[in-house]
């Protein structure tokens, strides 16, 4: 057993202003190894694909807030990483991805001009590119969340990466990117049911994906029909995104930290809300106990209904909205 003070250093990101990263003494300066966080470790690929350097400084000051400094990326990726860890471990009383109290590692400036960001299973990692022109690196705080909602997911349900099992697979990704984006309350990056709105991949300021209407993004499903299982996981995953906003937000218009939302249900029905916290812990629970490989949406409803039941009483009104929401997005 070797004691390592906790250090935090202070970080300048590109996404969310001046920020704390874990650090560790290492010889005359520190490693970006965050040792309040089972030791998650962040490393600079230098647009290579494989192994890399973990990234090390002399002062613990990391970052220009600018992309053209390659720490950047690394500040950004490391405060994610520490913002869902802090997330998963305060709200959900998990330690780690998988529960283990053992830190991931985040992978920076992967490839050239590389416009994605990857969870792996085989290296425990997260790998994010560095953009168009790699000016932009793919780093923010629901970006990182999303990723790292993978491995969680892998750890747990583990859905199958295709067909409807994939749509909630994905939708998990989302859904607790969105709670860690709005549990840090970060004042350059604040919660929301968007994803992926800073990285602007669109060019033109629109996010990837929108909760409240997933159809806004031209593709994605907002209720659930039967070609659900045929479309891209990003696509079907829309309908439990849907199910999630309904479920916290209820249906109808809403302006949430300056964004306006309107959800609408399949049927005209009306969904009262429950409050995002409630229905995080009501897709946690079912997701950690419930949902296994082959989950569709149909078992998914059935599933979260149970654990609404668990949470707070069959026929309590949590279980009823949950119902609501499933027949919002017409799983019924
Ligand atoms: N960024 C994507 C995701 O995490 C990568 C992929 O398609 N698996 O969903
Ligand atoms: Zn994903």
């Amino acid at each position: 057993f070797q004691y390592q003070a906790v250090e935090n250093g202070k970080g300048h990101s590109q996404y969310s202003g001046d920020v704390e990263v874990g650090s560790t003494k290492s010889g005359s300066g520190f490693d970006l190894t965050d040792g309040g966080r089972g030791d998650h470790k962040t490393f600079d690929l230098n647009h290579g694909s494989s192994g890399g350097k973990l990234f090390n400084d002399a002062d613990d000051t990391w970052g220009t807030g600018k992309p053209a400094d390659a720490q950047t990326a690394g500040v950004d990726a490391a405060y994610g990483a520490g913002l869902t860890w802090d997330y998963y471990k305060d709200v959900h009383g998990r330690s780690g991805i998988k529960g283990d109290g053992k830190g991931a590692t985040s992978r920076v400036h992967y490839g050239n001009n590389y416009v994605n960001a990857f969870w792996q299973d085989s290296c425990f990692c997260m790998t994010y590119g560095d953009g168009e022109g790699n000016a932009k690196p793919l780093t923010s705080i629901d970006v990182a969340a999303h990723e790292m909602t993978h491995g969680v997911t892998s750890a747990t349900g583990n859905m199958e990466y295709s067909g409807e099992s994939g749509g909630l697979n994905e939708a998990t990704s989302d859904i607790f990117a969105a709670a860690v984006e709005f549990k840090a309350d970060n004042a350059q990056d604040k919660g929301d049911y968007l994803v992926g709105e800073k990285i602007d991949i669109n060019g033109d300021g629109t996010p990837l994906r929108y909760m409240d209407k997933p159809s806004k993004d031209g593709s994605s499903l907002d209720y659930w029909d039967t070609n659900a299982g045929n479309v891209d996981v990003h696509y079907s995953s829309g309908i439990a995104n849907h199910f999630f906003y309904l479920l916290s937000e209820g249906s109808g218009a809403k302006e949430i930290n300056g964004v306006k939302y309107d959800s609408p249900t399949k049927d005209g029905s009306k969904v009262e809300g429950i409050g995002r916290e409630k229905a995080e812990k009501i897709w946690f629970k079912a997701l950690t106990a419930y949902f296994t490989t082959t989950t569709d949406y149909a078992q998914a409803r059935k599933d979260t209904v149970k654990a609404a039941g668990d949470l707070y009483g069959a026929g309590s009104a949590e279980q009823k909205a949950v119902e609501a929401a499933w027949t919002g997005v017409n799983v019924k």
